[in-house]
């Protein structure tokens, strides 16, 4: 079944009860002061989030452009008066304005850009946005692609120092601003042992979905059938947009083929790098991304419509599925597996969505983003966000096996639970209801038995976290310790309030009673909170990004910034040497599999390989990071086994880091194929 919001309203004098209630939580989920009417349904009005601090007085500002035709001169795009406005000519293929602000005095934090608005062209859409002190070092702090149309755009980035601005960007047929703002924000010191922020790449949309394209290492992103909203639409379509960090490029894409609206969607990667999107929106659809050709395949059609199910590929390749009840009716959202040799889906009755339940005031949230972990003889183990956790059986018709409470913690909706070691999962934060409910700091590790189904559980690990977070996000890091960001005090959807900007690493640690500690990292300025995402990169940098996703609200963040954690970076900010990976034998094998690298020089003897992330709405199943131990063979040669066992060594593309001094390399692929 297709949901279609519009001809519900349509037709609310025949509609159930149920549907009526899929609606109402539409509404609820935001904070919408103001609402318009569109195509028959009401939307948030309000505009997104600006740059952080406050707007620059304009006074005093001399410009220089590339071009500019008869009567609409450079300072027009800044002379505030609405009815003139600069415009390039279409006499190069790419056009620059540059500001010169007349002092150094300015920690520089965006700037925002009101296009033409009495014609439909001269749009800007692909853009640089650089930073300089003394007109001749250019630093790029933000790239991409705004949406082309004539609403405000907005770049975003961590605050520096500077006197002249530049906007550069392609332009054919040219260029017209009617309205160009720079911010200042608060200075924060660049400290490279907490690592740093930026650039920020701007894209046409609002990133609440995303995963790393194992074959190219770009990022996929996408937000719903529109790309600041998720209320309103008819279904049937996506809109995407790829960020590929070599070219600095960031390019939209409308995926209709699969007739799938992939909002609110589950994801998992199979070990063809596949990225496998179910339900959503279109909540029985299924969507897959190849990541060889890079286009959208329609899947079999799931049995149960879901959304903000979770899913996990399991230990011999097949996607197992579980919860959902946002979309498609409340409850009963029981596993089933998806088989990609026959693209169809079949029903694991006995693997019980009630087992799994929150005590959430709302039921539809209650099967909500499951934290699950497939393991070992073909287990999924559930971690939360129920305190209760659980195993899985995925053979036959299903199991379900209670493993006992998380203790030391309650309910932690919209909480995170990352694997990061063979076996050791860290649970963070979240709150006992998914709105309107206080987070906390709560930690645990949870370690996996490898030859029975239990679980052990060390509460308060790291003594807590140093703040307390829900809608937070997180990646494993090359390091083995995990970085986690953004989330705020109180969980409210589509409102900013008390949100956490500094970022922290826990450090596990077998010798600490606390299993490790939690180290505050470098300050941000953009807030990150419901609807935002982060992902790994091959790099051994991060990405953040999204937040929002609320029509015309003042939570949209169209944007993704890189985090560079201190392990890359000198004491001058520079960035590290790092090992290089020269060859990799054995980088296709199966579990149990011998991999031998040879490196550029000695690396320590600690190596990771951590399993691509594809993420949404706090959820991550796809990354785990899996710490092997090198064995020298001969000078800068090295040996390493990966897990024999299917469930430890999930099926997919891994990236491998080795470290010298614990500096990552930038990895190479490792792919385990189930056996
Ligand atoms: C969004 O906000 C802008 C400025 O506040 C307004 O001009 C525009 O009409 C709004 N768009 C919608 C779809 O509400
Ligand atoms: C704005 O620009 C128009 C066109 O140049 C001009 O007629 C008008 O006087 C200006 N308004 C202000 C307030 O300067
Ligand atoms: C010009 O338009 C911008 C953006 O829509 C708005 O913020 C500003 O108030 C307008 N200025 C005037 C003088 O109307
Ligand atoms: C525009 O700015 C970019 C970045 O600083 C520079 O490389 C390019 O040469 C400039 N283009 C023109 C036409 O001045
Ligand atoms: C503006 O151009 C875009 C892209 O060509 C088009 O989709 C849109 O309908 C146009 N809008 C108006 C108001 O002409
Ligand atoms: C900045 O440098 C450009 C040449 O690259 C020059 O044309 C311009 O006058 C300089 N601006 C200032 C304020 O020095
Ligand atoms: C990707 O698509 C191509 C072209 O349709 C196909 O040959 C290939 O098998 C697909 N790869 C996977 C892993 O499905
Ligand atoms: C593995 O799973 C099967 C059924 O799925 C079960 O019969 C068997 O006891 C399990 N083995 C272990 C060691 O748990
Ligand atoms: C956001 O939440 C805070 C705390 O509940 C409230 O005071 C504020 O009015 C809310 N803001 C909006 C825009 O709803
Ligand atoms: C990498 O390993 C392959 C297979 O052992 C070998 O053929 C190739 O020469 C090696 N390349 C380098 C650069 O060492
Ligand atoms: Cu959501």
């Amino acid at each position: 079944m297709k949901l279609d919001w519009r001809a519900t309203v349509l037709l609310l004098g025949t509609v159930s009860a149920r549907e009526i209630s899929e609606l109402e939580k539409l509404y609820r989920e935001g904070t919408t002061p103001d609402t318009k009417n569109i195509d028959g349904v009401q939307v948030p009005t309000l505009s997104q989030a600006l740059p952080s601090g406050r707007e620059i007085n304009r006074a005093g500002w001399t410009a220089d452009c590339t071009t500019a035709t008869a009567g609409h001169t450079c300072d027009q795009a800044f002379d505030a008066n609405n009815s003139t406005y600069w415009e390039s000519d279409s006499s190069e293929t790419s056009q620059n304005i540059t500001i010169d602000l007349g002092t150094q005095d300015y920690a520089v934090s965006g700037l925002t850009v009101v296009p033409r608005q009495d014609m439909n062209a001269s749009l800007i859409e692909q853009h640089q946005v650089f930073l300089s002190t003394d007109n001749v070092t250019w630093n790029l702090v933000a790239y991409g692609t705004w949406w082309p149309d004539q609403s405000q755009k907005i770049s975003a980035f961590q605050p520096q120092k500077a006197q002249y601005v530049r906007l550069s960007g392609p332009a054919p047929s040219g260029i017209a601003i009617e309205d160009l703002k720079i911010y200042e924000g608060d200075f924060i010191p660049p400290n490279p042992s907490l690592g740093a922020w930026g650039p920020t790449i701007d894209f046409p949309l609002v990133p609440v979905s995303g995963a790393v394209d194992a074959n190219s290492g770009e990022v996929v992103a996408w937000s719903a059938w529109g790309y600041n909203i998720f209320t309103g639409g008819k279904g049937g379509k996506t809109q995407t947009a790829t960020w590929n960090s070599g070219a600095q490029s960031v390019t939209p894409r409308t995926v209709s083929n699969t007739y799938h609206d992939m909002f609110c969607s589950g994801i998992s990667m199979d070990e063809d790098a596949r990225i496998v999107v179910t339900g959503g929106a279109d909540a029985d659809q299924t969507s897959i991304y190849n990541t060889t050709v890079r286009d959208w395949f329609e899947g079999g059609l799931m049995n149960e419509a879901r959304g903000y199910q979770a899913s996990s590929t399991l230990s011999d390749g097949r996607i197992f599925v579980l919860g959902g009840s946002f979309s498609g009716g409340v409850g009963g959202k029981n596993g089933e597996v998806y088989d990609r040799n026959t693209n169809d889906w079949s029903k694991l009755p006995n693997a019980k969505a009630s087992a799994m339940l929150t005590q959430d005031q709302r039921a539809y949230r209650q099967d909500n983003h499951g934290w699950l972990f497939a393991w070992t003889n073909g287990t999924v183990f559930q971690a939360g966000p129920s305190k209760q956790m659980n195993w899985y059986g995925t053979s036959g018709s299903g199991s379900t096996t209670p493993a006992g409470d998380r203790t030391g913690d309650a309910d932690a909706m919209c909480g995170n639970a990352v694997m990061f070691d063979q076996g050791q999962i860290l649970t963070f934060g979240g709150s006992p209801n998914y709105e309107n409910s206080e987070a906390t700091n709560n930690a645990a590790i949870i370690t996996l038995d490898t030859d029975a189904q239990s679980a052990y559980v060390l509460s308060n690990a790291g003594g807590g976290m140093n703040y307390k977070r829900t809608f937070h996000i997180s990646v494993p890091l090359p390091d083995g310790s995990v970085f986690v960001h953004g989330g705020q005090v109180v969980g409210l959807p589509f409102n900013e309030s008390q949100p956490q900007m500094t970022p922290e690493l826990f450090i596990p640690d077998s010798e600490n009673e606390n299993g490790g500690t939690w180290v505050k990292q470098q300050r941000n300025s953009i807030v990150r909170v419901y609807h935002s995402i982060a992902l790994l990169l091959q790099d051994g940098t991060v990405f953040t990004g999204g937040g929002g996703l609320c029509g015309n609200c003042s939570a949209n963040h169209f944007d993704g910034e890189i985090y560079t954690p201190a392990y890359l970076l000198n004491a001058d900010g520079s960035l590290k040497d790092r090992p290089v990976i020269q060859n990799v034998t054995g980088g296709q094998t199966k579990p149990g599999g011998t991999v031998e690298i040879t490196t550029d020089g000695p690396v320590d003897t600690q190596a990771s390989i951590i399993r691509y992330g594809s993420t949404t709405h706090t959820v991550n199943t796809d990354q785990r990071r899996i710490g092997v131990q090198l064995t020298q063979t001969e000078t800068n040669k090295y040996t390493f086994s990966i897990p024999a066992e299917p469930g430890i060594a999930q099926p997919g593309y891994y990236m491998l880091f080795v470290l010298r001094d614990g500096t990552p390399s930038h990895s190479v692929n490792v792919k385990v194929a189930s056996t």
